[in-house]
């Protein structure tokens, strides 16, 4: 007897342009992907406010809406010349700039009292490994920040270890797409690259062992 497979949709989220910028690569990625099924399993995406103070409620009510088997988060990573994939998330704030609210936090957890750190539940390796199978650059990235793409993830990590479903979650940082920024990717690389490692994610519970560590 097989054991039951989840049809469960994978929500992948995009975030509202920051910073004074027009656009932000990580909601046309996410959008792009939007209605695909990738061997059954449908994405659904949603843009997440660049806001302290309502990106997770807005994530809370997609996760209680859609009930994903699967979360992945984009965000832009303005300066990074790959697609990286995050290994940790901290339960701490400390904004460089203000939010699309004019929010500044310093120094305040994004739960209070909980675990100081979450590590991604997405197979980091098999989807960096994938992507750059596929020709384009990815590498582990050790820190997604302290803005609101780190609370995003720490967040959704949280929720799902709070709900006891099951549900997988980590985050992507992208570079600037072509045009944006240097270093540069194009969007149609960008949507390639978070497709194949969704696919991968699904197929594959479990990480390869091999080297993803830095020294920085
Ligand atoms: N990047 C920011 C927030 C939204 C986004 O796309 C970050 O890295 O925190």
């Amino acid at each position: 007897m097989s054991l039951p497979v989840s049809t469960a949709p994978v929500l992948v989220t995009g975030f509202e342009p920051f910073a004074g910028a027009a656009s932000n690569p990580s909601w046309r990625v996410a959008q792009a992907l939007h209605g695909h099924n990738i061997g059954g399993i449908a994405i659904v995406a949603a843009c997440l406010p660049t806001a302290f103070g309502q990106s997770l409620v807005r994530l809370r009510a997609l996760l209680d809406n859609y009930q994903p088997q699967m979360l992945v988060c984009l965000g832009l990573a303005g300066g990074r010349s790959a697609i990286c994939i995050e290994r940790i998330a901290i339960n701490l704030i400390d904004a460089r700039i203000p939010d699309n609210e004019g929010e500044q936090p310093i120094d305040v957890p994004v739960v209070a009292g909980a675990v100081a750190a979450y590590f991604s539940t997405l197979p980091i390796k098999t989807m960096c490994r994938a992507i750059r199978a596929l020709g384009i650059p990815s590498e582990i990235s050790h820190s997604a920040g302290t803005f609101v793409c780190n609370q995003v993830m720490y967040g959704g990590l949280h929720m799902a270890h709070a709900s006891g479903k099951g549900m997988r979650a980590g985050f992507i940082h992208l570079p600037w797409a072509t045009g944006e920024g240097v270093p540069s990717l194009d969007d149609n690389m960008m949507v390639a690259a978070i497709e194949e490692a969704i696919a991968v994610a699904l197929e594959c519970p479990c990480d390869v062992r091999e080297v993803g560590g830095s020294i920085y």
